[in-house]
């Protein structure tokens, strides 16, 4: 894999500063215009105002780019049919030099190859409902299990089935911290009352951990929970997701297009509030994965 590295981002690495890659499906599939391009741009800033260095993971012409360009993501903001590039995408898209935006999959395998340790996002995928059927469980999954990354999230996407999520990764050997709460977040809802092994309250405690972790190779998830001010009710957005299940299951929606779809429908039943609790979650935990970077590279402690 041919992978181009933006030269604020080498030389970042290079002298060991913190970095944190940023995945793309989000900006190309996950938020609608024109909310999607501001919020790529407002997640670099979080993540400069805490003194790290943004590498946004995409495909374009052959190459993994890390830290995309203001120009490209636009580009992906913008243009149709810029594709959604998950583990098995990725060789295809390579090698048909297309436009592509990274999955949490996608982008924790280019990070741990750019020598990138943490990684943030809104959700992660996970096992979706009805999966002993369907057999649909994201690659992140995997991704993260055979990976040496740090993914920063609110937890798996509430469309999902979160307690299979959590034994697929315990199976896999990926500890779910905790970022301040004993219970794994529910994206746009604070808590889903599952409990957790694992806690961490501070970046330092998290970089403790992300180092014995990474040094075996393996990567592990940090789940900190929507700012309280943008949460949604959990019993709302429980009705609203099945709902925007069924809603799919009609349409005949499946596979990679389910997440999107289920996304937008929420956005559209819940009048936007839907969209401002997933913009400052992604805001919360692209801060938060800048702080660990910076705990993990022997800077700022937190
Ligand atoms: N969560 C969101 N919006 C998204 C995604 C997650 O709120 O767009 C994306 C992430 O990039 C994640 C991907 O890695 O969905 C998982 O897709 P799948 O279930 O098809 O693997
Ligand atoms: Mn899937």
């Amino acid at each position: 894999m041919r992978l181009r590295v933006a030269p604020e981002v080498r030389s970042a690495l290079e002298a060991r500063r913190p970095v944190v890659a940023l995945e793309s499906t989000v900006i190309a599939h996950g938020l609608p215009r024109p909310t999607n391009l501001e919020t790529a741009r407002a997640l670099e800033d979080e993540v400069r105002a805490a003194g790290a260095t943004p590498a946004t993971v995409a495909l374009a012409d052959g190459a993994a780019l890390v830290g995309a360009d203001a120009a490209l993501l636009a580009r992906l903001a913008r243009e149709e049919g810029v594709a959604k590039v998950s583990l098995r995408d990725l060789a295809p898209v390579l090698a048909r030099g297309g436009l592509g935006a990274a999955t949490v999959a996608a982008t924790a395998e280019v990070a741990a190859r750019a020598g990138i340790a943490v990684v943030a996002t809104g959700g992660i995928g996970g096992v979706h409902r009805g999966a002993e059927r369907s057999f649909d469980e994201s690659a992140d999954l995997e991704a993260i299990a055979r990976n040496p990354v740090c993914v920063v999230c609110a937890g798996a996407k509430l469309v999902l089935d979160l307690a299979l999520t959590l034994e697929r990764l315990e199976t896999l050997g990926v500890p779910v911290v905790g970022y301040g709460t004993d219970e794994l977040p529910a994206f746009y809802v604070r808590s889903s009352g599952i409990a957790l092994a694992h806690r961490a309250d501070e970046p330092s405690a998290v970089a403790r951990i992300a180092r014995e972790q990474l040094a075996r190779g393996a990567g592990l998830v940090v789940a900190a929970p929507v700012p309280e001010a943008d949460a949604l009710g959990r019993a709302e957005a429980e009705a609203e997701v099945a709902r925007a299940l069924a809603a799919a299951e009609r349409a005949g929606v499946r596979g990679a297009a389910l997440t999107p779809f289920l996304l937008r429908a929420l956005g559209e039943a819940t009048s936007g509030r839907s969209l401002r609790a997933n913009v400052a979650l992604l805001r919360r935990n692209a801060k938060i994965a800048a702080q660990i970077a910076a705990a993990l590279s022997g800077g700022a402690t937190g």
